[in-house]
């Protein structure tokens, strides 16, 4: 029998966390923690436990497929690869290049050989056209941060005061939880500020109750008692941001109590929370990842949280936001010249910013851009259908593709709208790269994600399909590696870190540069080469320069007329600890753990409805309707409700959302603060 012990990382979520295979005859037959590994220290959570139940699921796709009259039908790779080639060189044809729309999830936001391949086969394409979670998730910060600071600095995991403001590790970040755990024992402070109040709150110092939707006001109010009541870091301030003299009057209006009718947040609260934060050095607000975006309010949310960082001198310090080293690595993704993205128009700074442009186009357009502008689409690794917002307008639209192709491990609802499916091999069949520790949670750290075993059925890796298909396509010279192997290599080039070095040497991982706290002249980037409190690439694009509050799209203040017929509030997109947005239904022991969807409503908003646990309900909002179970709970507020995204068919959160309340500054949807109405399933 031949045995191998593999170091590599878990890719189930964008954590990466490290993981040892081990491998006996070809099988990976057992998953650990991988101890020497700085950030996890060789803990998993569930899913990372049961990956190998995913990874050999009889429900793996195990060739690829064509839809014949309603049916799939077994082909060939070469029979697949020969009539999609054909298809998109008749649609390029016909109506240009900028037809083809490339869409890579959540998952291509870790796998970065995904995301660059996607993004150099649209260019070579000819298209702009490329999507990702990024429009509705995490780009919005990275982007509002770059305005504020220049670069993009990010919370420290070790922290002497944790805000946890939208964001819930328990479920959703097991790095930050294992070492937020470890600095409070040694007296870190913690304040939780959720619509609800999840469990790590009963043991934190402060719980502050807000409204969803409202995070601004409160984050505004914050600005002000920390100005007023002279707590700021005037050093800091004076030496490092721009714009300050123009935030002081500015401010003025959004005082605590102005804030309280907002947000519900009693104005105390909002000034102890205040005194406590400028009194912290080393404190930092933990931004919830997407929480915060998908809000009308969001860019604005992001823009009062990098201020009350910078003010309070929060900024390279340990604990606070920190700069980490870029990596400068060979860039597999590749742009488009002459043509810009959908999107680029409407909300062009999400797309460029002091002429740094992002590859990518803004997702909630795209449906109503089907067929006009786009009239094929490629999903690598997302299931947009279930994932982005307004599932039934994402449906809809892409029933009248001429062409969709999805490459996946499983049958996803977007792989069975598809016209051809293709199969993909899981992280353990394919070489790749881990490094994104930096850009969620500045770890400047490296690890070869290692090919243990070979891929299962006749999937293929994102390299051997966008090679092959390139090859069809003739543009074959533009993707020049022979093997994943040779990419990787190529990635990492300027690194300075060799293939081989990290395979054989250093398997658990390399840290490639330290980190370095402290500001001196090139470390803020902007036009002011300051923080920019006041920006003027905001103002350009004709968004406010200072941090505003707008209320959500739909709500008992912005849309009166709707409450009675949709007296609720919804929130969506709760993580379960034992899922990834839509995947992993299908896994046994995930699914007895969280076998069904539940919409979690408080007693008195039960009771009005005449509801108890378990009973099934009708939720419903202006854009469709979902059905899922009731559980009652104290955690949550009178009125509002809150339910989980990722489940397919009827109980799907995206039938309750739009693409038509976009945030306007970026075009994010709205998911956390939606109007909906209750009533029990006949
Ligand atoms: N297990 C698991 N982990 C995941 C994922 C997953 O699907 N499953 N997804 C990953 C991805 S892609 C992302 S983007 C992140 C998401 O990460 P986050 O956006 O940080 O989401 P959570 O950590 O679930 O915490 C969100 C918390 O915000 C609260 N909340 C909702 N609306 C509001 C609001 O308006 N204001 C405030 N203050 N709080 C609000 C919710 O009640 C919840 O407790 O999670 C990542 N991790
Ligand atoms: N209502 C509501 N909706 C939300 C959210 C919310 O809070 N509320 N959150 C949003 C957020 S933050 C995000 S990031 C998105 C996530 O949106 P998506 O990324 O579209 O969602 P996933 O369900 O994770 O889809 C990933 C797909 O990739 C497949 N896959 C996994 N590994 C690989 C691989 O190596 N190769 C290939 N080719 N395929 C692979 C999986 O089987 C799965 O079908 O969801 C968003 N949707
Ligand atoms: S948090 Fe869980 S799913 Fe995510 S990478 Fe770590 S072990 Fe995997
Ligand atoms: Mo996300």
């Amino acid at each position: 029998m031949t045995r191998k012990e593999v170091m590599t990382d878990c890719t189930l979520c964008y954590h990466s966390c490290g993981v040892k295979v081990t491998v006996e005859d070809g099988k990976a037959v057992k998953v650990v923690g991988l101890k020497e590994h700085p950030l996890t220290r060789g803990e998993l959570c569930p899913k990372g436990e049961a990956m190998l139940e995913n990874i050999y699921s009889p429900e793996r796709i195990k060739y690829p497929m064509k839809k014949v009259n309603g049916k799939w039908a077994k082909i060939s790779w070469e029979q697949a690869l020969n009539e999609i080639s054909a298809k998109l060189l008749d649609l390029k044809k016909k109506y240009g290049p900028e037809v083809l729309g490339v869409f890579s999830g959540s998952i291509g936001v870790e796998n970065i050989e995904m995301n660059g391949l996607t993004q150099r086969f649209r260019s070579a394409f000819g298209s702009p056209n490329f999507f990702s979670v990024e429009s509705v998730c995490y780009r919005m910060r990275i982007r509002t941060r770059q305005m504020t600071f220049g670069k993009y600095p990010t919370e420290e995991y070790d922290s002497k005061l944790y805000i946890l403001w939208g964001h819930n590790p328990d479920s959703s970040d097991l790095p930050l939880k294992i070492h937020m755990a470890e600095n409070r024992k040694k007296g870190a402070k913690l304040v939780v500020i959720d619509p609800k109040r999840i469990s790590i709150a009963d043991s934190a110092d402060m719980y502050l109750r807000v409204r969803p939707g409202t995070d601004g006001a409160l984050a505004l109010a914050m600005i002000n008692v920390i100005i007023n009541e002279k707590l700021y870091d005037k050093e800091f301030v004076d030496k490092y941001t721009f714009g300050f003299d123009k935030l002081v009057p500015h401010i003025q209006q959004y005082t605590p109590e102005w804030a309280e009718k907002i947000t519900g947040v009693k104005a105390d609260d909002i000034r102890k929370l205040s005194r406590l934060f400028a009194g912290t050095k080393g404190a930092s607000i933990f931004q919830g990842t997407c929480s915060l975006d998908q809000t009308a309010n969001g860019t604005q949310n992001s823009r009062a949280m990098a201020i009350l960082q910078a003010i309070t001198g929060n900024v390279n310090v340990p604990g606070g936001w920190v700069i980490s080293p870029r990596l400068a690595m060979g860039a597999v993704g590749m742009g488009v010249e002459g043509v810009a993205p959908l999107g680029s128009a409407e909300y062009p700074i999400f797309f460029e910013i002091w002429g740094r442009k992002s590859p990518y186009g803004v997702v909630t357009m795209v449906p109503e851009n089907i067929p006009a502008k786009i009239k094929a689409f490629l999903v690598l690794g997302g299931n947009p259908l279930v994932s982005m917002a307004d599932s039934n307008a994402f449906r809809e639209s892409f029933k009248k593709l001429e062409l969709l192709v999805v490459h996946d491990l499983f049958m996803s609802e977007t792989a069975q709208a598809a016209d051809y499916v293709l199969p993909a091999c899981s992280q353990l069949e394919k070489w790749g790269l881990a490094f994104d520790y930096n850009v969620c949670h500045c770890l400047p750290y490296l690890m070869l994600r290692k090919k243990a075993i070979e891929p299962l059925g006749e999937a293929w890796s994102e390299w051997k399909l966008i090679t092959e298909l390139s090859n069809k396509l003739g543009e074959g010279e533009k993707f020049p590696w022979k093997s994943e192997e040779e990419m990787v290599t190529f990635e990492l080039g300027p690194t300075g870190l060799s293939f081989d070095h990290l395979l054989n040497e250093k398997p658990e991982g390399a840290y490639y540069q330290q980190k370095k706290y402290g500001i001196d002249e090139k470390t803020f980037t902007t036009p002011t080469g300051k923080i920019e409190i006041y920006s003027e690439a905001l103002a350009k694009v004709g968004a406010d320069p200072l941090p505003t509050y707008t209320e959500p799209h739909r709500s008992a203040v912005s849309t009166p007329e709707l409450t009675e017929k949709y007296p609720l509030i919804l929130c969506t997109g709760s993580r379960s600890l034992y899922y990834t947005h839509s995947q992993f239904r299908h896994v046994k022991s995930l699914q007895k753990k969280d076998p069904e969807p539940f919409a979690e409503l408080a007693a008195g908003t039960a009771k009005n409805y005449g509801l108890k646990t378990g009973d099934e309900i009708i939720i419903e909002t202006p854009s469709g309707q979902a059905k899922m179970k009731v559980r009652i709970t104290d955690r949550v507020d009178e009125g509002v409700v809150l339910v989980p995204h990722g489940w397919s068919g009827e109980a799907n959160a995206n039938l309750l959302t739009d693409t038509v309340t976009r945030e306007s500054v970026m075009g994010y949807p709205e998911m956390k603060a939606l109007l909906c109405s209750v009533r029990k399933a006949e």
